[in-house]
């Protein structure tokens, strides 16, 4: 409550500095004709997210924007990146929803384990009215835009230990297991929820942690295991689907307000296709990669979905999380799947 409060009033102080530095953005674009949008993300530059946006969103807004992209949380720390968008330091980032829901609690409910289905029904859900006050929040609290749904992925637990040391069929399978979690409340709750003993850690740090065997293992979608190159030192998958993953296109609403109408269209169109180009690659990557894990030697399978399911889904009831999430609204989530 203590954190959600002083963010709050981070977020109010910084709205203003936003709109102000939005005056200097706007003078500088017509002094230098061209914006300069910088992003900055953890993931690397090879990662469908980050091609995605290099190769189509940045050539759709070339005229009037120069895209400068920063990779592996070289310019700003993961968890960081709302706070230095709201604050006039970026513009860009590839945000997720357990990071608003540190500003914003509600978002939570876009961070829970097994709500969104999939791919198709995160973007059913990001459109949908249902969707509007949440923008209009972080939009009006934070000056920040979320323009389009990125696809991650469906996060599985990814471990050092064989099967042959540890199977895991069900949450009580992980008692004990140290998973690397994203060090949000949201991301350690999901961590607790799936039955495991949640361990922060920033994600450019976690192919360290499982080398030396300081975690046990970690979760995150297969093209993030192969890109991170994870799988070089654990030895299995757990196919536990427990997030269909996903992060917002975010960016600065002083920058936004800057540009024209006809500007900030294209920015929007160019942000949903460069969303639509990572999606499509990204499903396609989490349909071939598996063969390319096994072929590392990794054990891949799926344990008994519906105990994960049930147990997860569980431990949200009367949460602070679930407390925060608007009267009817997983319930329009839930109408929006299959
Ligand atoms: C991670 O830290 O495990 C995570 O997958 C969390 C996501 O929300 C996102 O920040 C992602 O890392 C980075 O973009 C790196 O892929």
């Amino acid at each position: 409550m203590k954190k959600y409060m002083t963010r709050r009033a981070f977020a109010a102080t910084t709205v203003a500095l936003a709109a102000f530095s939005g005056i200097s953005i706007a003078s500088s674009a017509f002094a230098q004709d061209k914006v300069t949008l910088r992003m900055s993300t953890p993931a690397s530059e090879t990662d469908q997210r980050s091609v995605a946006l290099a190769e189509v969103f940045a050539p759709a807004v070339a005229e009037f924007a120069v895209y400068e992209p920063h990779y592996n949380a070289s310019l700003i720390a993961q968890g960081s990146e709302l706070e230095a968008i709201a604050s006039g330091d970026l513009e860009m980032s590839i945000a997720s929803a357990q990071e608003l829901a540190t500003f914003f609690p509600e978002f939570s409910i876009f961070a829970t384990g097994y709500v969104h289905q999939d791919a198709a029904h995160q973007v059913a859900v990001f459109n949908d009215p249902l969707m509007e006050p949440f923008k209009q929040k972080v939009e009006d609290e934070l000056g920040v835009k979320l323009l389009s749904v990125m696809y991650l992925g469906r996060r599985h637990v990814n471990l050092r230990q064989t099967k042959d040391e540890l199977t895991v069929m069900r949450p009580e399978d992980l008692a004990g297991v140290n998973l690397r979690m994203p060090g949000t409340d949201a991301w350690q709750f999901l961590g607790k929820a799936l039955g495991a003993n949640p361990t922060p850690m920033a994600f450019t740090e976690v192919y360290t942690a499982l080398s030396t065997g300081s975690v046990d293992g970690q979760d995150n979608p297969l093209p993030t295991v192969v890109d991170a190159k994870f799988y070089e030192v654990t030895n299995q998958i757990v196919l536990t689907s427990h997030l269909v993953d996903l992060n917002y296109v975010a960016f600065s609403k002083a920058v936004w307000d800057s540009l024209t109408p006809e500007q900030q269209a294209t920015v929007q169109e160019a942000a949903d296709a460069a969303a639509e180009s990572g999606r499509q690659a990204q499903l396609k990557k989490e349909e071939d990669l598996v063969s390319f894990l096994k072929e590392q030697g990794l054990e891949i399978y799926e344990p008994d979905l519906e105990a994960f399911r049930t147990h997860v889904q569980a431990q949200y009831a009367g949460t602070e999380f679930s407390e925060s999430w608007p009267d009817g609204v997983l319930e329009k989530i839930n109408a929006l799947g299959n």
